[in-house]
């Protein structure tokens, strides 16, 4: 009460000396995020839940039928769907707390980034890559909120090849075709752009829309394209191959989180209960089938049972450290570790990522106004402006088609997209990178990055030990494949065509190539830019795979239906059950999972069989 009066009195004061209390909340809050991120520092550890992991009491959390771990992407959608069974209860355990409006600023998600939002992981130090990083460790960016991922990432909207799809099928996925998952696109989706009409869902929970303006440059990159006969479509839609202005989970120029679009819509249910701060350390497995789960929040340790299922929705990374650490992972790693092996599957072997190529800068002479932080944040509030483009990203392009699907990515970021202020964001050695960066004029320069969409190479994730205290290790393994350079390398002869085009030169287009390493090597050789690229290149933050779908239990995790193979009532929903890369962007991706098996769950346990036998025995 006394804060509430307090905070109208502040917001009076400032509308006496202002005028606008809402621009002054929102630079305020700006102020105050940017300097503390600037000096924040990274998380080592899970030290922060440390009195719940050594209490010796474990409090009755109740029971409930399912209890989803993870709020991320596909939480929020289970969250949301299995809560319409009214019947049902679900609990969701999420280790971060509640978004705020400064994570809700598209432009702004490298402070973000710099933030406890932010789990804090580094990959183990690279051996054939991140040469440019501090100790060769490149970031391992995860969210920890309400949300997940998708509370700090970069919002694009991009769900790959039908191509990719049909190959997950051919695998021997039995229900993961294009022409099944595309209505699960489709079902969580409300589109505001002009795509094709029966590729796009309206009405969904998630919104699609163009981030605006446009930069006055962006015509000129269409040109280009134009040039070289590369098309304009709309690459979610009927064909991939050619360009689109990026498509982005933004609604009315707010990040549209998977939290606020799914899991707000239902946390108000009776039947949800959403619990914050809560980290869960284990599975409790009994008989081979999931019980319950062991989680620590407020310095109490506690366990919830569930009546029909665990579902695990921690993410690409953190999924495989609560498998393992429950018991679940390859036998020798969990001896090694001193932990009682329950069933012995590749947990954390395929890690699968889309490495990123950001070297082609160009020095153009077109130059950018100035904008104030008050004009800003006064087009933020009706939608617009720079504040609400996440990575400055004004198009997106494919390229490199092998077998019917693209290999290489790029987006072109027109100027202002450089702030060279940010380097800890990528772990960069700022010794090394300070004279690159000081070339970067970022009011006139443009620059394209360069994603690789089917690495060859597999990492991995393993426990440094069996206390849930300790970050998983992340092995990338970056580039060990030769294919992977050279795939890139084509990528980065294409912008290197585009950028020669009639379009391109009316802006004097210029490759800044003062690169503080690989001197020594002949200027645009296959060497020199391999170099570069083990050098500079950083992921884009998809990691995927490392609990893979799959028929086969030497090769796989889950089945099909995302069960894990071997344990009852126990299911994985997240970017890690994605078995190949998708040559696209993975929060779309994992979306849609959670939506089908949603659908998967509820057919299950409402087949009329099963009904009989359990579902109504218990109610
Ligand atoms: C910086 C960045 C930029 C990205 N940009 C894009 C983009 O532009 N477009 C795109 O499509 N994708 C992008 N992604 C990827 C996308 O956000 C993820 O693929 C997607 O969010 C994965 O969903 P998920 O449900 O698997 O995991 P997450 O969304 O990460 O959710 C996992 C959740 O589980 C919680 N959790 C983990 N462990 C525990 C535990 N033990 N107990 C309780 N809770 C736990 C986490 O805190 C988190 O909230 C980006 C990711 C990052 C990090
Ligand atoms: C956890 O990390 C903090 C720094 O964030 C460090 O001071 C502490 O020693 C670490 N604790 C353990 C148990 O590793
Ligand atoms: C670049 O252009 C040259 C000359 O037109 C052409 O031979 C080459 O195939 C192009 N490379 C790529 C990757 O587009
Ligand atoms: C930029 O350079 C191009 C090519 O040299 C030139 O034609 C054009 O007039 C220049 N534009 C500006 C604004 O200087
Ligand atoms: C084009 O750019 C180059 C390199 O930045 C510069 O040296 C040259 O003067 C520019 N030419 C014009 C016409 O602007
Ligand atoms: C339109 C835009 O984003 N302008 C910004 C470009 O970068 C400068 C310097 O960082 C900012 O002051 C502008 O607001």
């Amino acid at each position: 009460m006394v804060k509430t009066i307090f905070g109208f009195f502040i917001l009076f004061l400032l509308k006496v000396v202002n005028g606008d209390p809402k621009i002054d909340y929102y630079k305020n809050l700006i102020n105050i995020y940017k300097e503390t991120s600037e000096s924040y520092k990274l998380r080592q550890n899970n030290s922060e839940f440390k009195q719940g992991f050594y209490s010796s009491e474990i409090k009755d959390f109740g029971n409930f039928d399912f209890i989803i771990v993870g709020a991320g992407a596909a939480g929020s959608v289970l969250a949301t769907r299995l809560s319409e069974i009214s019947e049902w209860s679900i609990l969701v355990l999420e280790a971060g707390g509640e978004e705020t409006d400064f994570s809700k600023i598209p432009n702004l998600l490298k402070y973000v980034q710099m933030s406890e939002v932010n789990w804090g992981y580094l990959s183990v130090p690279q051996r054939n890559a991140c040469l440019a990083m501090v100790n060769q460790q490149c970031m391992a960016i995860r969210g920890k909120s309400i949300g997940g991922s998708t509370a700090l990432n970069g919002l694009m909207y991009v769900r790959g090849n039908p191509e990719d799809y049909n190959k997950w099928a051919q695998l021997g996925n039995p229900g993961w075709s294009y022409n099944d998952v595309l209505p699960y696109f489709i079902k969580s989706e409300n589109s505001q752009i002009d795509g094709d009409p029966s590729f796009h869902g309206k009405g969904g929970l998630w919104n699609v829309e163009y981030a605006y303006p446009h930069s006055e440059i962006l015509p000129i990159f269409f040109e280009a394209c134009e040039e070289l006969q590369i098309p304009l479509l709309d690459f979610n839609g009927y064909k991939q191959m050619g360009v689109t202005k990026t498509q982005i989970n933004n609604l009315n120029g707010r990040r549209h989180s998977c939290g606020e679009a799914f899991l707000d819509y239902s946390r108000h249910r009776t039947n949800v209960q959403v619990v914050t701060n809560a980290l869960a350390t284990q599975i409790i497995i009994d008989k081979k089938a999931a019980q319950g789960v062991i989680f620590v929040k407020d310095d109490q340790k506690f366990q919830a049972n569930a009546n029909l299922e665990v579902i695990v929705s921690a993410g690409a990374f953190n999924t495989p450290q609560l498998l393992m650490l429950s018991g679940i992972g390859p036998k020798d790693h969990l001896r090694e570790m001193g932990i009682e092996i329950i069933e012995d599957l590749p947990v954390g072997q395929n890690l699968l990522e889309h490495p990123m190529f950001p070297g082609m800068i160009y020095q153009s002479n077109y130059t950018l106004g100035d904008m104030s932080m008050d004009e800003q944040i006064k087009q933020y509030l009706k939608g617009l402006g720079p504040l609400t483009n996440p990575g400055n990203v004004d198009a997106i392009g494919f390229t490199n088609e092998q077998d019917g699907i693209p290999t290489v990515e790029y987006m072109f970021i027109p100027p202002n997209s450089t702030s060279n202020n940010m380097m800890q964001i990528l772990n960069y050695d700022h010794q090394l990178m300070t004279s690159y960066f000081d070339q970067i004029d970022p009011k006139s320069v443009f620059r394209f990055h360069l994603i690789l969409l089917h690495e060859k190479s597999r990492g991995q994730i393993k426990l440094k030990s069996n206390n849930p205290i300790d970050f998983p290790d992340i092995d990338y393994n970056l580039f060990d494949e030769d294919k992977d350079i050279d795939n890139i390398i084509d990528g980065i002869n294409f912008i290197r065509n585009l950028t020669q085009t009639k379009a391109f030169r009316k802006l004097n287009a210029t490759l800044i190539d003062k690169y503080p390493f690989c001197t020594d090597l002949d200027k645009y050789s296959r060497q020199y830019w391999e170099c570069l690229i083990r050098y500079m290149s950083q992921t884009m933050y998809h990691p995927c795979g490392t609990t893979t779908m799959g028929p086969d239990r030497k090769t796989a995790v889950v089945d099909s239906q995302l069960k894990v193979h071997g344990v009852e009532k126990l299911r994985v929903v997240d970017a890690g059950v994605i078995p190949l890369t998708v040559s696209g962007h993975t929060a779309a991706v994992t979306v849609m999972i959670a939506e089908k098996i949603s659908d998967v769950i509820k057919a299950f346990y409402t087949q009329s069989s099963y009904k009989k036998s359990l579902f109504y025995s218990y109610l």
